[in-house]
């Protein structure tokens, strides 16, 4: 894979000080970075507090300082989630960067998956992030497996394929638990992939590109909950690829329940083999536990 944040890191960089020469900034500034929690960019001494990253929702602070210590509010901060596998690399879902005010920015993820599954490495995740353009990578973030619980599940159709590398692929569709509560309140955001890079969020309206390059628009997106596969609650659009749910029954603090999930795109149910709905396959289970550590706000 060619797009990588280090090369754009690196040349980004060498820009930089080609744009400014030595006398550029901060020359008595001083800024260590070991790249794991600290970086330093031309301008910038970022922190990345990510303790408790797990497969899907996870959130973290940037804290972004000039080189003279004062905290950077105001600053366009993006984030590139990367996954170093032996096979392939791929990116992730990026939900939001909110900008404290103080020089802090709440950044908010979805991870596709864990560093590791049954004590087996599945490979190494950076965190790639810039700060007005400034890149830095931090790494490696341990992305751990939440416990008891289903973050993720995904729905496909095998009319629905993009081109993975090259190749006519059955795009998966992940949706991911963001919140549930004992109220019966339940949030989920909708993903697709479009290429090992981008993992977007999906809206109504949202342009998607098929195998031979067409786009294609999402007219229509139709989540449904359940907690019993009879009542089919359909989730009200937030945008951005938020849905919420209000109203399911049957959920406890502390007590493992199953949601049931349906995603209908353009008239089509998406199912659990990618074939067409027969009533079976066309809905999938998040085991959830309302008011569970880590069950996210
Ligand atoms: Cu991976």
């Amino acid at each position: 894979m060619s797009f990588h944040p280090k090369h754009a890191f690196l040349s980004l960089s060498l820009l930089i000080l080609a744009a400014c020469g030595s006398s550029g900034g901060s020359s008595t500034a001083t800024c260590t970075g070991d790249n794991v929690t600290t970086a330093c960019t031309n301008t910038y001494n970022i922190r990345f507090d990510a303790a408790n990253q797990k497969t899907g929702r996870s959130s973290f602070t940037l804290t972004v300082k000039n080189h003279d210590g004062n905290g950077v509010s105001g600053a366009t901060v993006t984030l590139l989630p990367w996954m170093r596998m032996a096979t392939m690399n791929h990116a992730s879902v990026v939900d939001s960067v909110t900008d404290n005010g103080d020089g802090t920015y709440t950044c908010v993820v979805y991870y596709l998956m864990s560093s590791s599954m049954g004590g087996q490495s599945m490979g190494t995740w950076d965190m790639g992030v810039t700060v007005n353009g400034e890149s830095a990578t931090f790494t490696p973030v341990e992305v751990g497996m939440p416990m008891g619980e289903t973050v993720k599940v995904n729905l496909s159709l095998n009319s629905d394929q993009y081109s993975k590398m090259g190749t006519a692929t059955t795009r998966t569709w992940s949706l991911f638990k963001e919140s549930v509560n004992a109220n019966g309140v339940m949030k989920v955001v909708v993903t697709t992939v479009e290429s090992m890079s981008n993992f977007p969020k999906v809206a109504t309206g949202a342009t998607l590109t098929d195998a031979t390059g067409g786009s294609w628009t999402v007219d229509s997106l139709v989540v449904e909950l359940s907690t019993d596969k009879a009542t089919w609650l359909t989730a009200t659009e937030n945008g951005d690829g938020h849905f919420t749910v209000m109203g399911l029954t049957g959920l406890a603090d502390g007590v493992a329940s199953n949601v049931y999930v349906k995603l209908t795109v353009n008239g089509y149910p998406y199912t659990t083999d990618g074939a067409n709905g027969n009533g079976a396959n066309d809905y999938q289970t998040f085991v959830v536990i309302p008011g569970a550590m880590g069950a996210g706000m």
